[in-house]
């Protein structure tokens, strides 16, 4: 049954950016969407990339989030595969801190497009917010958690600053 699958997909280019990219999944759990977290490389594994993103509607998903760090093709690369839209999150780099995995993702040709976020958790939890708005334009309970979602993030801002942290 289509509607049982999950309808976010967390891929990453590698288990290394898992460190990042569980930020996304985090996220998704707090706002009670599913999802599916897979490897999948543009570079080591481009069989499987091919075969995830022709598939990736059949298998029910509506949102990918695309995280991959330095030669960063893989949100890009699905991107031109698949038709559901495409979250890429840049994974910071030790050589470059992520400014390469920026520009490998952000730099997409006119036609073929890639939300980009920023580098590292901040893009991650970004994409997963993004992803579950999508997903609210036909969900209103959806719509209901992420309401609270930034009321609790409001009140969790203190009114003043404090040296106790
Ligand atoms: C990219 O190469 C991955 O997305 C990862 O960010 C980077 C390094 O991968 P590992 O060498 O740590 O597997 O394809």
């Amino acid at each position: 049954m289509q509607d049982e699958r999950p309808p976010v997909a967390i891929i990453m280019g590698s288990q290394s950016d898992w460190e990042t990219m569980k930020n996304a999944a985090d996220t998704l759990d707090a706002l009670g969407v599913s999802y599916e977290a897979r490897i999948v490389s543009a570079h080591r594994t481009p069989d499987r990339m091919y075969a995830f993103a022709k598939g990736a509607r059949d298998e029910g998903f509506q949102v990918i989030i695309a995280g991959a760090g330095g030669a960063a093709h893989l949100p890009g690369m699905v991107a031109s595969l698949c038709p559901l839209p495409v979250f890429g999150v840049p994974v910071q780099s030790k050589s470059m801190s992520g400014l390469d995995s920026l520009y490998s993702i952000v730099q997409m040709p006119a036609g073929i497009p890639v939300g980009t976020l920023a580098i590292g958790r901040a893009g991650a939890v970004n994409a997963a917010l993004l992803a579950a708005r999508v997903l609210a334009i036909h969900d209103e309970d959806l719509a209901d958690r992420l309401d609270d979602w930034i009321s609790s993030q409001a009140a969790a801002v203190a009114d003043y600053p404090t040296d106790d942290m």
